[in-house]
């Protein structure tokens, strides 16, 4: 039986990149539907994830998983067990994993406060965005990717937030390339990958979009 995959998406939602990334790198073929999340929530998404009623939502042959880490140990648990994305090693897993969820706890948060705010609020968020991208730059160490020379579950749980760099600089004032030159290299690395560079969407179109949602929450 033909397998259906579809996956319910938003294009700057970082949390849905990892979810392209990851399927790109199973070499699953998918179907992409795009979400109006801002004015009108499909009545698919609102089925599939009724709890949080958030992108991504992978729905395989009919059944939804939510939740982006959630969403990439499936994928990696069900396509190309020859290549996989977490290690094999418990403490490895445990690891990436940990990392993983401090993406979702520090970094995230401080960059979108970071890009959104302005004066003291934002000078803060900036430096906590800063600080938390070195944490992970000292635990990449000198290896090509966070797994060693495999790009893994951590690569893509972080590299989405690379598609903010521009807007994030470009609204907060701080350049990456000087705070953590060896993360924007890995970055950089990442994105010569075909999964990532066609997963990640032009970094001044989310610029655009940023500065657009900026407008709108500080004339609240
Ligand atoms: N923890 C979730 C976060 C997903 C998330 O925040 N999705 C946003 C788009 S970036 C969303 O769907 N927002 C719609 C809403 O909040 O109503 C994950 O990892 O998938």
């Amino acid at each position: 039986m033909a397998e259906e995959v579809i996956l319910l998406d938003f294009w700057p939602s970082p949390f849905g990149m990892r979810a392209k990334i990851a399927l790109r790198e199973k070499g699953v073929h998918f179907d992409l539907r795009e979400e109006e999340l801002l004015s009108n929530k499909s009545p698919l998404l609102l089925q599939m994830n009724p709890v949080h009623k958030k992108i991504p939502v992978l729905i395989h042959n009919g059944k939804p998983v939510c939740e982006s880490h959630i969403i990439v140990q499936y994928i990696d648990e069900t396509w190309g067990p020859e290549s996989p994305l977490l290690p094999s090693e418990p403490h490895e897993r445990a690891r990436a994993r940990f990392w993983a969820d401090y993406v979702d706890k520090k970094i995230f948060p401080a960059g979108r406060t970071a890009w959104r705010s302005t004066g003291e609020a934002q000078e803060a968020a900036k430096k906590e965005y800063i600080e938390g991208l070195k944490m992970l730059e000292g635990e990449l160490g000198d290896t090509a990717y966070f797994g060693g020379e495999r790009f893994g579950f951590l690569d893509v749980s972080l590299i989405p937030f690379y598609s903010w760099f521009y807007a994030v600089e470009t609204l907060t004032g701080c350049s990456f390339e000087e705070e953590c030159p060896k993360l924007v290299g890995w970055a950089k690395r990442c994105m010569q990958r075909e999964s990532v560079a066609r997963s990640l969407p032009d970094q001044h179109k989310v610029y655009d979009f940023m500065s657009e949602v900026r407008k709108k929450v500080q004339a609240q």
